[in-house]
């Protein structure tokens, strides 16, 4: 009985792990695809040549009945020919599916990484512990910077230049794409198709820092129409706030610290070293996945942005209450 619930509920776990936003073997791109095959093909060959060896060893251990252990001090040629064939096939076969298994990584890596044309580029540099995300078009006035979210179109194929502000990220998000580092002064290249519509999670994938768990990102992929509403959307300056309250807090926020490290395109608010608050609203996370976007959270996160993230870059400012209230309101309302 033990028995049977302790299967039960390992194969649960182990099939629980098939689905989801953020799974590679859920996957919704021919790149990923070739990612989640090449993890089954290596899983089942080397399971195989493991239970291989444990027959091996457990057929060794018992010996043949009626022979008796092989004295090695005797010297018999006819045992040392067939010991030799033995190990040189073994040998060889191992170099055989070490070479096999490169090569089928190699080439799967070319797949992932090689040049390919684009019909979307978009700049993804990594900071401690958020995603800028910049649109790049030929013309400039169509090109903006938002964070943390991205969105695609379905069927088009997208390039991500990837970089870093300050230590080495990773950038993956598993159901789409293969795991590629951003790192300073260096640009890393990743394209990607996705083939479905889809919300997709990933997750910065190399140790940065005391927030790394809290690095997330978002990939919307969406029609090319929904696509190019959104993307005008965000090309879009901030919206004027329209009631006193949402008056009072762009003012607020443009006279206080918030203005130095944010940007709100429309408004004063030009700092450069934290995400763009232009369309914050519109997002569906705050600070990289770690809380629901809503004006409550947004006021969390405001009085007290340690409480959610500790050691984050960003300063608990003293506000009063209304000034709190006001802000957050506006800030919701950037959508
Ligand atoms: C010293 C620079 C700095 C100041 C000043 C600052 N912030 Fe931030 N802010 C950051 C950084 C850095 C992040 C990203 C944190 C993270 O996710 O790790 C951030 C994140 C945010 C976010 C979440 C953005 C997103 O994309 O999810 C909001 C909202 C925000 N800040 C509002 C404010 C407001 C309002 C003020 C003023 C009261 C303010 N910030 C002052 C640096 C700053
Ligand atoms: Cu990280």
């Amino acid at each position: 009985m033990a028995g049977r619930v302790l299967l039960a509920a390992g194969a649960l776990l182990a099939l629980s792990g098939c689905a989801g936003w953020q799974n590679m073997l859920d996957t919704a791109s021919a790149d990923s695809s070739h990612v989640a095959w090449l993890t089954i093909l290596f899983t089942i060959l080397l399971v195989v040549i493991w239970a291989a060896v444990m027959v091996a060893v457990f057929v060794a251990r018992r010996g043949r009945p009626g022979r008796e252990l092989h004295d090695p001090l005797t010297i018999d040629p006819g045992f040392d020919r067939r010991t030799g064939y033995v190990v040189g096939s073994l040998v060889a076969a191992t170099l055989v599916v070490v070479l096999v298994l490169t090569g089928l990584s190699y080439a799967g890596q070319r797949r992932l990484f090689g040049p390919r044309e684009e019909a979307v580029t978009i700049r993804v540099t990594g900071h401690q512990w958020w995603w800028e995300v910049r649109y790049e078009s030929q013309d400039s006035s169509r090109s903006f910077t938002t964070a943390n979210e991205i969105h695609i179109p379905v069927g088009q194929p997208v390039n991500f230049k990837l970089n870093s502000s300050d230590v080495i990220h990773s950038f993956w998000v598993p159901s789409l794409t293969g795991k590629l580092d951003a790192i300073t002064g260096r640009e890393n290249q990743l394209r990607v198709t996705a083939e479905r519509p889809g919300v997709y999670r990933g997750q910065c994938a190399e140790f940065c820092g005391l927030q790394h768990a809290h690095m997330g990102i978002l990939v919307v992929a969406e029609s090319q129409e929904e696509f190019e509403r959104w993307r005008d959307g965000q090309i879009a300056q901030a919206r004027q706030p329209e009631d006193d309250e949402r008056r009072q807090g762009l003012a607020a926020f443009a006279a206080g610290p918030c203005a130095m490290c944010h940007t709100i395109r429309g408004t004063n608010a030009g700092g450069k070293i934290a995400p763009d608050l232009t369309h914050v609203g519109s997002r569906r996370y705050l600070a990289a996945g770690a809380l629901p976007m809503s004006r409550g959270n947004l006021a969390a996160w405001i009085v007290d942005p340690h409480s959610i993230k500790p050691g984050v870059n960003m300063p608990t400012i003293k506000l009063s209450p209304d000034e709190l209230n006001a802000i957050s309101a506006y800030l919701e309302s950037l959508k």
